[in-house]
């Protein structure tokens, strides 16, 4: 069984819901739910960190028992405690976690105090007027229910993309494992690197179909096999994700990417080119009256309509085959590209690392430079610093950099963003630091007016860098806050600061649309990892990805630049 670090997180999740559910004592559900935030934040598979023999303990967050959890669930690909939870709570109990508005603690009052143990129970209670009665419910939560029951019947879930990539990664080293299968590539949005993925389309050349099938449908792990058939096969996973696998001939191996990569409205537009040129395009080739011309490789494809390849990511029919027929597609930007990270945590704040350890993990990675930006006072949650402390981490890391050579760390601060629109440190010591970091961590709620005012206002002190994460959005958990981000991408430009593409793969913040607003305004952007560990230095290609599906080249992004031309930039931002 391919276990990944979503599933491990999936199951701690799941366990701490249920110890909830049961009533269990709120410190045990915290830990459990601690453990899978630690285990999601994590880069690198646990598998196959517990396969080299690296000590699990050593990561900072993991005791003892967790760490004997995680074998288990390595090993075995389940988590006997789970396992023994589940066989005692009612199943459809489980099942109602997912409606919205339901967490455990409800769930639990409504089956203690009205026996619920079933969808149908709930549904006829809810109508019965019996549940807006109860404690902490009220009729507007009892429409939401109602609703919840019927959307959880079609629960269209959609993936995250780091998610996608754990089932894919697992997935394709199985698959590579079958004799006779020659190629395999992951297309549809996994390939263009949208931010979340629907279902994975795979396609595969080999010697022998029905046999690759026969072995696909035999992978652990899957829930259910939709279907079986001479080219394509499709199943379900435990965790709900499909993958649709196809074979395709070698001769149309570049159609069939193509088409099946899409996006559909890219396609359909090549496809209308085509037919301007009296040709026909589909899955298995470019044709002229019924004679094949093209469809090998996708460069063919394109070269047969008379385009230059287009990357994955900037296929989403958003202007990409207009720039091409000009001759202006942007080059996008490269990972080797990036130099340095500028939005990183350590151990003063809620970082799990110091600030060695980060700057040895970023010289590790080739970079000339980092900034360390931990949290700022009213981020007392986190342990945020105050001015002393502040004063006492420059002190330290201008100590540190006296050792490097070829590398510098810079000192920052991600300063929290007020209410008011002041900053939570004063000028006096913001400006002893050389790249101020501000978010918006709190009153998420605001109205948009006030909310815009907020953020223009703090971009607008003397000191302001970055604006981190700029609209505030979790994907799939978090709605961003209402803000205009027109007008803070065009303040952005006249006050010359610039905006982060937070690189945290539930963030992705701004997301691709904003990025290409930003481009096309002329603000500069940085792609930051927001790391509160070591391994999370390597979400900045999650970030590269957006920043490439916001058609970013090398000179949008200011964490390309060396060290010099950082400085010299960051010191034309301040006034
Ligand atoms: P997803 O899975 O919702 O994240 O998005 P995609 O883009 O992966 O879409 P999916 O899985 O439905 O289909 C994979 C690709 O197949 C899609 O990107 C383009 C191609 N495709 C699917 N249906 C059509 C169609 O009706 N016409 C054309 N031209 N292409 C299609
Ligand atoms: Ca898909
Ligand atoms: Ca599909």
């Amino acid at each position: 069984m391919a276990v990944t670090n979503s599933d491990i997180a999936r199951m701690f999740n799941e366990t701490a819901d249920l110890l909830e559910i049961k009533g269990e004592n709120p410190f045990k559900v915290r830990a459990y739910r601690n453990a899978a935030r630690i285990v999601q934040n994590i880069a690198k598979p646990l598998k196959d960190l517990i396969e080299e023999g690296y000590e699990l303990t050593k990561i900072p967050g993991i005791g003892h028992d967790l760490s004997e959890y995680i074998k288990e669930i390595v090993k075995t690909g389940k988590f006997s405690k789970l396992e023994r939870l589940k066989s005692e709570i009612p199943p459809q109990l489980i099942d109602m976690l997912a409606i919205e508005g339901l967490g455990p603690k409800r769930i639990r009052t409504l089956y203690e105090r009205l026996h619920i143990t079933s969808m149908e129970d709930l549904r006829r209670a809810a109508t019965a007027g019996k549940i807006e009665k109860l404690p902490g419910f009220g009729p507007v939560l009892v429409k939401k229910i109602l609703k919840g029951i019927k959307l959880a019947k079609k629960a269209g879930e959609r993936f995250r993309l780091d998610v996608a990539e754990n089932y894919a990664r697992d997935l394709v080293s199985y698959l590579r494992k079958i004799p006779g299968i020659l190629t395999i590539e992951v297309a549809g949005s996994f390939r263009r690197k949208k931010e979340t993925v629907g279902d994975l389309d795979i396609l595969v050349t080999a010697e022998n179909w029905e046999k690759v099938s026969d072995h696909f449908v035999k992978y652990e792990g899957i829930k259910e096999t939709v279907s079986k058939g001479p080219t394509r096969s499709s199943v379900i996973l435990d965790s709900g994700l499909q993958i649709d696998l196809r074979s395709v001939p070698k001769e149309s191996y570049g159609a069939a990417l193509h088409y099946f990569t899409g996006s559909k409205s890219h396609n359909i537009e090549i496809r209308k080119l085509a037919l301007q040129k009296g040709l026909k395009i589909n899955e298995y080739g470019v044709f002229k009256d019924e004679q094949k011309i093209a469809g090998a490789t996708e460069s063919e494809v394109y070269k047969a309509v008379g385009l230059d390849y287009i990357e994955p990511e900037l296929r989403e029919n958003r202007g990409e085959i207009e720039a091409v027929q000009k001759g202006d597609l942007p080059s996008l930007v490269e990972p080797d590209e990036i130099r340095g990270d500028l939005h990183i945590h350590t151990r003063y704040s809620d970082g799990a690392n110091t600030i060695e350890e980060m700057a040895q993990a970023a010289i590790d990675r080739g970079y000339e430079y980092i900034a360390i930006t931990d949290h700022s006072k009213r981020m007392s949650i986190a342990g945020g610093l105050d001015e002393k402390a502040v004063l006492k981490q420059i002190e330290h890391i201008q100590k540190l950099n006296q050792r490097y050579k070829g590398f510098k760390i810079l000192k920052g601060i991600e300063v929290d963003i007020l209410e008011d629109g002041s900053l939570d440190l004063s000028d006096e010591v913001l400006k002893e630091l050389d790249i101020v970091v501000a978010a918006i961590h709190s009153k998420f709620s605001l109205s948009r007016e006030k909310q815009t005012y907020r953020l223009l206002k703090a971009m607008d002190n003397p000191y302001f860098i970055i604006v981190a994460h700029p609209t505030g959005r979790l994907i799939a958990q978090r709605q961003p806050y209402d803000i205009d981000m027109q007008r803070v991408i065009e303040f952005a430009k006249e006050r010359g600061v610039i905006l982060e593409i937070n690189a945290q793969p539930q963030r992705l913040d701004l997301n691709d649309i904003y990025i290409k607003m930003a481009k096309d305004a002329g603000v500069k952007m940085a792609i930051s990892t927001d790391a509160h560990d070591l391994f999370s230095l390597e979400y900045m290609r999650y970030g590269l990805y957006q920043a490439r599906r916001g058609w970013c080249e090398r000179v949008d992004i200011v964490n390309t630049k060396s060290l010099s031309e950082l400085e010299k930039f960051i010191k034309d931002i301040k006034r």
